[in-house]
């Protein structure tokens, strides 16, 4: 690994830890140098003793593309320590500018790993028949860079701008979640609307864009590990005091307080 990569690591990993933004680091990083700079990032928060949980999609919808002006989807990874339980008021602590946006988990009933020489469309369908569970979640997400502003090298490096997570209760799978309505609200009002279908067409094509990724980049799928098919809606800023709910048809509503 060159030095440059460990120590693009270290900076971004040293501004999550210190909840202190640092500036983008701009063009030059390829994309696969920006996985190569979350990988370390990854070996970072292990090496601190956190358990790597399982993979998060990013940019499956238009409203997410459109909000933070990329045009490509991306993975990221999240490990046990970011999930937050449900019931209990969050706290912002360590946080440096959070945004909040609704989204899908899926649950992967054994662990998944791409064959030699397997394609993405053989491997998608595994990780699908793999799923036994799908609930409706949140993520937190909080970007190390100043202003929230990045490039699609930068949010790839900045794991994806992963930060915390919440999962409701786990539905069975296999079933349809074509055109299910989704409410985004804060505080009583729906501050954003849109349907699952922003995910890609269908959220079940999360599967075909996780496995491509997968294939490309290494991601492991272990059994239990939560997978998050990229928000629905745009994302909106935590503050103190709020309450915020994430209302997906046909799912338990999810809520948080923020402390
Ligand atoms: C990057 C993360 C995108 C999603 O669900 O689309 C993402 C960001 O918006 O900062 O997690
Ligand atoms: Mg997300």
């Amino acid at each position: 690994m060159s030095t440059d990569i460990a120590q693009l690591a270290r900076t971004l990993d040293h501004a999550q830890t210190a909840a202190t933004a640092t500036s983008q680091l701009g063009d030059a990083l390829s994309i696969e140098d920006a996985y190569a700079v979350q990988r370390e990032i990854l070996r970072l928060h292990l090496e601190r003793g956190e358990r790597y949980a399982g993979p998060k999609l990013g940019f499956t919808s238009a409203a997410k593309m459109e909000q933070m002006g990329v045009s490509d989807i991306i993975v990221g990874f999240l490990t046990r320590e970011m999930e937050l339980p449900v019931g209990q008021p969050i706290s912002l602590e360590g946080l440096i500018h959070p945004r909040i946006e609704p989204e899908l988990v899926f649950r992967l009933s054994h662990d998944v790993a791409p064959e030699d020489g397997e394609d993405a469309a053989s491997l998608a369908a595994r990780i699908r028949a793999a799923t036994d569970a799908v609930a409706a979640g949140m993520e937190i997400i909080d970007s190390r860079y100043e202003n929230f502003r990045f490039t699609l090298s930068d949010v790839v490096a900045d794991n994806t701008s992963a930060a915390r997570f919440v999962v409701g209760e786990w539905q069975d799978f296999p079933r349809s979640l074509s055109g299910l309505l989704v409410e985004f609200e804060v505080n009583g009002d729906v501050v954003e609307r849109g349907t699952s279908d922003a995910i890609l067409g269908d959220p079940l094509r999360a599967f075909d864009q996780l496995a491509a990724m997968t294939v490309k980049y290494g991601f492991a799928l272990p059994a239990g590990a939560p997978i998050l098919a990229g928000s629905m809606t745009p994302a909106v800023y935590l503050e103190p005091g709020q309450h915020v709910s994430a209302r997906i048809e046909s799912f338990p509503d999810l809520t948080v307080d923020v402390a």
